[in-house]
């Protein structure tokens, strides 16, 4: 075989065996069903569609026509929405889709800062900043992680932005979205709810319900907590057709032209699966998120927020400053086979060097671990960056919680192995 092709293929297959010893704790990460991912590899994937099903640009689509449809109506029962747009993606480029819809250059919009959890798309140097966007921070409560409320709707009622945005990367608490309401109504703005962290969470009846809370439009990926193939997903409920159609056009043509076929279709195996197994696999990944905070406090672990109960969702934030800090600690794990990210926290000034490590549990949870796993996993953790002992030795005991937890659940046909080898050719 040509060497780059066994080149290619060794990497691949040792990627798969380093990850099915490790412990993937990425909060914006998870792994998908046998299911979606047999349609990743459809023929799908090679073909083009553009615009929506019955008004395409292009002949050959009339099964793909089919399962988008599908697709939609999956997205619209679990979500309990009139409009989902399944084309974006990524989340980001569904974020991208609402700033062409919703943003002129100069408009006003208001964002959390990019330290206290913001993705990378709502920043000044990021896709906001690129449209032009005049973007104004909330102020944040560090204590409780999360929006200062009364600071919120008084920035709110001061700035009246064109649209308030929310959501982050390190979600910890809902947004508290009721409480900002009568801003919203008093300044008419657009309220826009980046979901990507928690879509699995939301549409599993956990954390909270932003379209009945007050969201005109919600933004997605499709594989953090909703664990689905890498896209994204844009949602609506809003009556207004017009606003409809802003967002649909923002979409395409304004940020999409093909909408890669196969993993739109491999949504449609999670939209499916979620809503029979969604309920119980939400509730697991909140209560083992709860249990991994509390077991790495015990541990000796600086946990935000811990007076709130470090988190009501996936996800947790440590900071790891006095431990040698993000960079360091992380690559520490990584060593050991505990894969994590370095992340900045509120006090952070500089992005190469952040105080944090933030870890998520819905992967761990849909490789079948619950709240017992979560006090070994906080044990492991420790020994490397508390106890600092040697983290290829750490890694031999990851390896062994791993071996009972090899397969994926909470979909159809569970018990593959998470990292299955597909062998088509031989
Ligand atoms: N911001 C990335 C993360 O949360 O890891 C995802 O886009």
């Amino acid at each position: 075989m040509d060497e780059h092709l066994a080149f290619i293929e060794e990497q691949v297959d040792r990627h798969h065996e380093w990850f099915s010893k490790s412990l993937p704790m990425i909060a914006s990460e998870n792994v998908i069903s046998p299911l979606a991912r047999e349609r990743l590899l459809s023929d799908f994937g090679d073909r083009y569609a553009e615009g929506l099903p019955g008004e395409r640009y292009y002949q050959g689509n009339v099964f793909v026509d089919e399962v988008e449809r599908r697709v939609v109506t999956l997205a619209e029962k679990l979500f309990r929405c009139r409009l989902a747009d399944v084309r974006p993606i990524s989340g980001t480029v569904a974020n991208l889709a609402v700033y062409y819809a919703l943003l002129e250059p100069g408009d006003i919009m208001t964002s959390v800062a990019l330290s206290h959890g913001a993705h990378i798309s709502s920043a000044k140097f990021g896709a906001a900043g690129m449209r032009g966007v005049n973007n104004v921070n909330y102020p944040f409560d560090v204590d409780r992680m999360n929006l200062d409320v009364d600071g919120t709707a008084r920035l709110i009622r001061q700035v009246r932005p064109k649209v308030a945005a929310f959501g982050q990367s390190v979600f910890l608490f809902p947004t508290p979205l009721k409480e900002l309401r009568d801003a919203f109504q008093e300044t008419g703005c657009r309220v826009w709810y980046d979901g990507a962290h928690v879509m699995g969470l939301i549409a599993g009846g956990q954390f909270q319900d932003p379209l009945r809370e007050g969201a005109d439009v919600i933004t997605g990926s499709t594989h953090k907590t909703l664990p689905g193939p890498q896209h994204g997903i844009l949602l609506s409920d809003s009556g207004d057709e017009k606003f409809v159609k802003r967002l649909m056009k923002g979409v395409f043509p304004g940020v999409v032209s093909n909408h890669h076929l196969h993993a739109m279709a491999a949504l449609g195996v999670t939209l499916a699966e979620h809503l029979e197994f969604g309920r119980d696999y939400a509730a697991q990944v909140v209560r083992n998120a709860k249990a991994l905070g509390q077991a790495l406090h015990e541990r000796g672990f600086k946990v935000l927020a811990e007076k709130h109960g470090f988190t009501e969702s996936h996800a947790l934030a440590m900071d790891v400053s006095a431990l040698g800090g993000g960079a360091q600690v992380s690559l520490a794990f990584e060593k050991a086979n505990i894969i994590t990210n370095k992340n900045l926290l509120p006090w952070d000034t500089s992005s190469l060097r952040p105080s944090g490590v933030r870890v998520g549990t819905q992967e761990l949870t849909r490789l079948g671990m619950r709240e017992a796993q979560m006090q070994e996993v906080a044990g492991l953790m420790a020994r490397v960056a508390i106890k600092k002992e040697d983290p290829p030795r750490v890694a031999k005991d990851v390896a062994g919680l791993r071996r009972d937890f090899n397969t994926v659940h909470y979909c159809f046909h569970p018990g593959v192995p998470a990292h299955a080898r597909l062998r088509l050719f031989r």
